[in-house]
C-alpha cells in the first residue's frame, strides 16, 4: 500500500495555528526554497568549478568555501524583501544583517548558519544549514541586535537542512519534530519522518576524541562512562562525522549524545550558541531529548553576543543529565563563578 503523500507546503499550511496570518508559514516556505537552491548546488559541487576557497575569511577567522558564500546569499536574497522579517543574523556576518530600508519590515527574526560543517565540503561529506526563528522584541522598531540576542526558550521555530545521500529538511514549530525528504525529480520536500523522537535505548555517542587530554576531569569521566567504563552499563558505539547537522541527525534517529565540550584551548567550546546550539537544543527538546552546556539548559542561556560560543552536550535526556551530574561532581566552580558557563 502506498503511503499518503504530503508536501512540506501542505504540511505547514495544515499545521499553522488558526490565528496565523501567513507570514510565518511563508517564511518557512522561503527557507524550504532556499534549501532546494542550496541542495542543487551542493549536489553538483563535484561537477562544477565551485570547490575550493573563496579567498575571504569569515569573522571566526576561518576560510570560507564558495558554497558558504552562495548559501549565505541565497538565504539573504530570498528573505530580505518579503516583509516577514525585521532582521537577520548569519554566522558568516560579523554584525546583524539588516532588512534594506526600501523593503517593509516584518515581525520575525531569522538566524542562520548557511552551511555548517564546511570543512567537509571538499571531501563530499554531508553538510547542513541550521535556522532559528524568533519574534521581534519590539514590533514597532526596525530590527536591532537585541532582537537576535534572545534565549532559545523564546524560539518559535528551528530546523536544519541536511545535504547528505538525500536532502532532508527537519523542523519544529514547537509541536513535534518533522522531517521531509527532497524528491529531486519533482523538486518537492515530502513528509518522510513525522513526529521524530530520540530513540530509547540510545545507540551512539559522538565526540572528537583527539581533545581528550584537554578536557576537564568531569568531561573525561563522562566520556569514560559513555564508553561503558566507570561502572556504567550502557552500550554505545562511537560515531563522529565532524559535521554537526549530520551527527545530530543520526543521533536524533538512532538515539545518542553529541558533545563538543570546553577544552583548554577552547574554554567555551567551538560551537555557536545562536547559530548551532540553541536551534538544535530546541529540536532536541521537541524530540524528547535535552541539551546542556554541562551545567544548565542551552535554551535558558541569555546570549550576550552574536557569535558567542558554548560547550554543548545534546541528545537523549538521561545521557545529557549524566554529563551534568559528572561535571558537577568533578569540576566544582569557584563560588563567584557565573553558573552560566559561557
Ligand atoms: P566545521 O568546522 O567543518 O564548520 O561548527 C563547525 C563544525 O564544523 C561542526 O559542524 C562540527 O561538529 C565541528 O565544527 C567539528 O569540529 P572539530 O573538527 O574540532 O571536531
Amino acid at each position: 500500500m502506498m503511503q499518503k503523500i504530503v508536501t512540506i507546503e501542505r504540511f505547514i499550511l495544515e499545521n499553522q495555528p488558526q490565528h496565523a496570518v501567513g507570514d510565518f508559514t511563508n517564511l518557512l516556505y522561503d527557507i524550504a526554497l532556499a534549501a532546494k537552491l542550496i541542495a542543487h548546488k551542493t549536489t553538483r559541487a563535484g561537477l562544477v568549478d565551485i570547490l575550493g576557497r573563496a579567498g575571504a575569511t569569515n569573522i571566526q577567522g576561518e576560510e570560507q568555501e564558495k558554497l558558504d558564500v552562495y548559501a549565505d546569499q541565497i538565504m539573504f536574497r530570498l528573505c530580505d524583501h518579503t516583509g516577514r522579517l525585521c532582521v537577520m543574523a548569519s554566522e558568516e556576518h560579523k554584525n546583524i544583517v539588516e532588512i534594506p530600508e526600501e523593503f517593509p519590515k516584518g515581525r520575525y527574526v531569522l538566524i542562520y548558519d548557511p552551511l555548517d560543517g564546511s570543512s567537509n565540503i571538499d571531501v563530499n561529506v554531508s553538510v547542513g544549514t541550521i535556522f532559528a526563528i524568533f519574534r521581534c522584541v519590539d514590533w514597532e522598531k526596525r530590527g536591532r541586535l537585541e532582537d537576535c540576542l534572545q534565549p532559545g526558550r523564546k524560539l518559535v521555530a528551528a530546523g536544519y537542512v541536511l545535504y547528505g545521500s538525500s536532502t532532508m529538511l527537519v523542523y519544529s514549530t514547537g509541536n513535534g519534530v518533522h522531517g521531509f525528504t527532497l524528491d529531486p525529480e519533482i523538486g518537492e520536500f515530502l513528509l518522510s519522518h513525522e513526529n521524530m523522537t530520540m530513540r530509547e535505548p540510545p545507540g551512539y555517542y559522538s565526540v572528537n576524541h583527539s581533545y581528550f587530554g584537554r578536557w576537564s576531569t568531569g568531561v573525561q569521566e563522562y566520556v569514560r562512562w559513555l564508553q561503558g567504563r566507570n561502572k556504567s552499563e550502557i552500550v554505545l558505539s562511537e560515531r563522529y562525522i565532524g559535521s554537526l547537522v549530520a551527527d545530530f541527525h543520526r543521533n536524533l534517529q538512532k538515539g545518542g549524545v553529541f558533545l563538543y565540550p570546553a577544552e583548554t584551548r577552547k574554554p567555551n567550546g567551538k560551537l555557536r550558541l545562536l547559530y548551532e546550539a540553541a536551534p538544535l537544543a530546541f529540536l532536541a527538546e521537541q524530540a524528547g531529548g535535552y541539551a546542556s552546556n554541562g551545567r544548565m539548559p542551552i535554551l535558558d542561556i541569555e546570549p550576550t553576543s552574536l557569535h558567542q560560543r558554548v560547550p554543548l552536550f545534546i541528545g537523549n535526556r538521561p545521557l545529557v543529565e549524566m554529563a551534568e551530574e559528572l561535571i558537577a561532581q568533578h569540576d566544582p566552580l569557584p563560588p563567584d563563578h557565573p553558573t552560566n558557563d559561557q
